[in-house]
């Protein structure tokens, strides 16, 4: 190849399209491209650059909506602890697409069952946003009791939200309300994806409080004895849940193409407790 280590140029964009179109993963460009010269992080900035806005120009033809930032943790660098301050947390498992992190030791032991413990006397059976309407509806594929808190309501909760926040590089007041889960034996959430679907006429409704929902954090408050995973059954991956662990996952557009179908496999021993976060584009109000 004959690029130098210049900004980028129509003859490099050109370059780095035609290679990928003949099937050459990115990492070989950023090879040649570092043997010619290149600093790596500039080569890396400028392949990803280049296939995204092919990637967003491609689902623009296709009728795709289009994409939104999203929230990010920093892992670049592919470090094994990030530091939050005041705890230090494990990257477990690091997934481009879908993008789904797994995340160890987020919350203390006593954090998670002090939430457990506010949470219980407040569990009601689960809705779901009835996208119908813009208002909630009891669902059956959705077996589990829940509850919201408001988002800071006590300190626990403003402690976790500015973790959150931290963790993921995504403003503190984009964010809904935390809700956690309980489920029995049996209970279980069916596959479903967490954004709103735009066709559905209450959806418009539903996005005036702070836009799209673009990425989940599913929280793990205890260990149950058997079943109860997450799954992302397009991408085969299944998530055990631990207790103080947490999966990460990002969406970039309303839309089956980012493989973010998910759901929350039957419990089959013991019980389950689960606290989420989702993440709006704009202030959830
Ligand atoms: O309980 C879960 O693992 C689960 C699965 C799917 C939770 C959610 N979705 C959710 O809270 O959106
Ligand atoms: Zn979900």
């Amino acid at each position: 190849m004959n690029a130098t280590p210049q900004p980028m140029t129509a003859q490099l964009r050109q370059w780095i399209l035609e290679q990928a179109a003949a099937g050459r993963p990115a990492p070989e460009l950023i090879d040649a491209m570092q043997r010619s010269g290149w600093r790596e992080e500039v080569a890396v900035n400028a392949v990803q650059q280049v296939l995204r806005q092919q990637l967003e120009q491609t689902a623009e033809q296709q009728g795709l909506p289009p994409a939104s930032a999203v929230p990010e943790p920093a892992l670049a660098g592919a470090p094994l602890f990030i530091d939050l301050g005041d705890r230090q947390v494990s990257v477990l498992m690091n997934l481009a697409r879908p993008r789904v992190v797994l995340f160890g030791n987020l919350l203390a032991p006593e954090e998670c069952q002090a939430l457990i413990d506010a949470a219980r006397p407040r569990l009601a059976r689960s809705l779901t946003v009835a996208t119908a309407t813009g208002g909630e509806e009891i669902n059956a594929d959705r077996t589990s009791n829940g509850m919201f808190f408001q988002r800071g309501e006590s300190p626990l909760v403003q402690r976790l939200e500015q973790r959150i926040a931290r963790l993921l590089n995504w403003p503190l007041e984009n964010g809904e309300g935390l809700q956690v889960l309980h489920y029995r034996p049996g209970a279980q959430y069916k596959p479903h994806y967490d954004y709103f679907d735009p066709q559905e006429p209450g959806t418009a409704s539903i996005l005036r409080r702070g836009g799209q929902r673009v990425a989940t954090l599913v929280m793990y408050l205890n260990d149950p004895l058997q079943g109860g995973g997450t799954t992302f059954p397009e991408a085969f991956l299944e998530i055990g849940p631990r207790q103080g662990n947490a999966v990460f996952f990002s969406y970039e557009r309303p839309h089956p193409s980012t493989g973010t179908l998910h759901g929350g496999a039957p419990v089959i021993a013991g019980e389950k407790w689960i606290a989420t976060k989702w993440l709006r584009q704009g202030e959830f109000k």
